[in-house]
């Protein structure tokens, strides 16, 4: 026993200064994120417990002095004496490298990535950890200081449960920041309870008094997922389609439902792991939708042979799925590891979803209908877009002088100093015709309300005039065809009131121009002009404010006899003659302007869809919450 023991020690003691010495090889970085990464290695060990059937809660605590202390009520790390190496399991789990980690093989442990490298790596790379085993009516006890044990497992009471409790103080020689965030534990967890349903993860931040708790737990599992993501948008049919089956043991879960958005949205998850770049899972999910989807729909006499074959594309306009899997050896592959690899899932996952999605649909007509008519409205935007597409190109390639009849061009030809406003109302629109500087300023009106893309669907938003003035205005084309070096103004100023009236044009405009022309937003070439709300006239002085704060500085220092002055609040560009809109609002040399950025696209997307969307509250809530549009839009 001593010489296997001796060379026991020798290993423990050889894993754990590579891990200590190479932290980046095991959790990835020393960053926040890697120290966040030990809580879920952790909080992965009672996860596993939990899907063996052995484990209904865990509770994550943050303590004072940002100690993590993770309990979950398992059946507890065996305590017994190992045959092999003549110590207790639990203190091999702890410190030997990958023991009771990936190639232990036992239930959906992930062998890719960076997850499942095995507690006795936090314990590496803690200053100290204790760990407490409720089992065989003993409560077991070892604490380790920088994975070291300081003496041999002991029993330090009795008790009636069982269970395994972590608690670790990271080290401060490899972290760069011991701060956990609750922010992304919160999420992470959230996610973890919406993906293992009835598991219940309560997460207390004891760090401030009163202390924050998340009590998280699911039993609707994904289901709950997708309505969580789906609560801001309008969903085309009642509840959720959940599907769910075993095979070759792969465990595939997957909910799905419409709404009346044109994007599709699919999560996709590997052993609870996000996996962003898809995958064999996700498309085993996407084969069955569209074969059944076709197949359902042609037996049921709502896609006639004129339909022809509905493609991938068009069925997933609208869709919002989450595809779950577990799987005992996942291959993962792809720039960031988060692409499942493994092909026979693909067969698995079509399968199963195939096959539920098929009774759901013939047992459920009226949803069947109501889905397949969605998909044929796609079907048909799809080819009407590609049609008016290649008629805006065409049009653009052969008729030179073809300039819509509207604008106003300038008579440079050189984009880089030329400018198109773009103003709301005819009216004002002659005024700036009038004030510009026609060497470099052209100007576009527009009349009334341009119509909401995001609702309207691109082959609509060829069919309205002032859409189609614009595109051809700019001559970069549009969608998939814009090219931004046929780019014809190098700044696109929106010029509208400073009304409600005039914020939604602008807002409609932003949409429009995130939509089908991204790339004018990421190369700062939008830009919003900034008109003054009020007039101020003392005797032969004219003085602007642009804001209700400028207008009291202006008045308070008005001097002497001068403290007679008329006040005129402008309601609308119009009501500004043609030299006082170049003065105060298009003059190079006077004028400010703001530029409109969108750094966080995705977080562009949201606010677009809540704002666009056909949902009114949270819309109305959005706008309530005020300037945040300004704020998030980086305008
Ligand atoms: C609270 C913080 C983190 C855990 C268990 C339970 C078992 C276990 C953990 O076994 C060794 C290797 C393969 C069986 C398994 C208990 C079977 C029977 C367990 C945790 C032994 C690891 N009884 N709970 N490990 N396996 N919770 N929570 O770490 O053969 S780790």
């Amino acid at each position: 026993m001593s010489n296997n023991y001796q060379a026991e020690n020798i290993t423990v003691l050889e894993g754990l200064e590579a891990v200590r010495k190479r932290p980046g090889m095991y959790i990835g970085t020393t960053s926040e994120r890697g120290l966040h990464h030990l809580v879920w290695e952790i909080v992965d060990n009672s996860i596993d417990e939990a899907l063996a059937g052995y484990c209904n809660k865990i509770m994550v605590n943050v303590l004072p002095d940002n100690i993590i202390e993770v309990i979950d009520n398992g059946r507890g790390i065996p305590t017994g004496i190992h045959p092999k190496y003549g110590k207790s399991a639990l203190e091999i789990v702890l410190t030997v490298l990958h023991a009771g980690g990936k190639f232990e093989n036992d239930n959906y442990k992930v062998s890719g990535g960076l997850h499942g490298v095995g507690v006795s790596v936090v314990n590496a790379l803690s200053e100290w950890l204790e760990v407490e085993v409720n089992r065989d009516g003993k409560v077991w006890y070892q604490k380790y200081n920088r994975g070291i044990p300081v003496e041999p497992v002991k029993t330090i009471g009795e008790t009636t449960v069982t269970g395994t409790k972590v608690r670790f103080k990271a080290d401060y020689e490899i972290f760069e920041t011991l701060v956990y965030n609750f922010e992304t534990l919160d999420t992470r967890l959230k996610e973890l309870a919406y993906l293992n349903k009835g598991l219940r993860i309560i997460l207390t931040d004891k760090r401030k008094s009163p202390e924050v708790v998340a009590d998280l737990k699911f039993d609707g599992g994904i289901i709950d997922y997708i309505k969580d993501i789906e609560k801001d948008n309008t969903a085309l049919i009642k509840e959720p389609v959940y599907m769910s089956g075993e095979s070759d043991g792969i465990v595939v879960e997957a909910v799905m439902i419409y709404n009346t958005n044109q994007r599709e949205s699919v999560y996709s998850f590997v052993n609870n792991i996000h996996t962003h770049e898809g995958g064999t899972h996700v498309s085993g999910f996407r084969t069955a939708l569209t074969r059944v989807i076709n197949d359902v729909g042609k037996a049921q006499g709502f896609l006639k042979d004129k339909d022809g074959k509905l493609q991938g594309s068009d069925i997933r306009e609208g869709l919002s799925a989450i595809v779950s899997i577990k799987i005992a050896q996942p291959q993962f592959e792809g720039q960031t590891k988060t692409k499942l690899g493994n092909s026979e899932v693909t067969g698995i996952v079509s399968n199963i979803v195939g096959t539920q999605l098929k009774m759901f649909l013939e047992d459920t007509p009226n949803d069947t209908k109501i889905i397949i008519d969605k998909v044929l409205n796609s079907k048909r935007a799809r080819e009407a877009a590609q049609k008016a597409r290649e008629l805006v190109l065409r049009k653009s390639a052969l008729e030179v002088g073809s300039l819509p009849g509207k604008l106003a061009d300038c008579s440079s030809k050189n984009p880089e100093e030329c400018e198109i406003y773009i103003v709301e109302g005819d009216s004002a629109g002659g005024s700036a015709k009038q004030g510009r500087d026609r060497r470099f300023q052209a100007i576009l009106p527009l009349r009334g309300k341009i119509l909401n893309v995001e609702k309207a669907g691109l082959h609509k938003a060829l069919e309205n005039a002032e859409i189609r003035a614009m595109i051809t205005a700019f001559g970069a084309g549009m969608g998939e065809n814009f090219d931004i070096s046929k780019l014809r103004y190098a700044k696109i100023i929106l010029m509208t009131d400073a009304d409600v009236d005039g914020a939604h044009i602008r807002t409609l405009l932003l949409t429009f121009f995130y939509r089908y022309m991204v790339e004018l937003l990421h190369n700062g070439n939008i830009y919003i002009a900034q008109p003054p709300l009020y007039k101020i006239t003392t005797g032969r002085t004219i003085q602007y404010a642009y804001d209700d704060k400028q207008l009291k500085f202006i008045v308070d220092n008005l001097e002497g006899e001068n403290k007679k002055y008329a006040l005129q609040r402008y309601k609308g560009l119009g009501e500004m003659n043609p030299e006082q809109l170049w003065e105060t609002t298009m003059d190079p040399d006077t004028r400010t302007f703001y530029q409109v950025k969108v750094d966080d696209a995705r977080e562009a997307d949201m606010i677009f869809d809540k704002l666009m969307g056909d949902k009114v509250e949270p819309r109305r809530q959005f706008i309530e919450d005020g300037a945040q549009f300004v704020k998030n839009l980086d305008i």
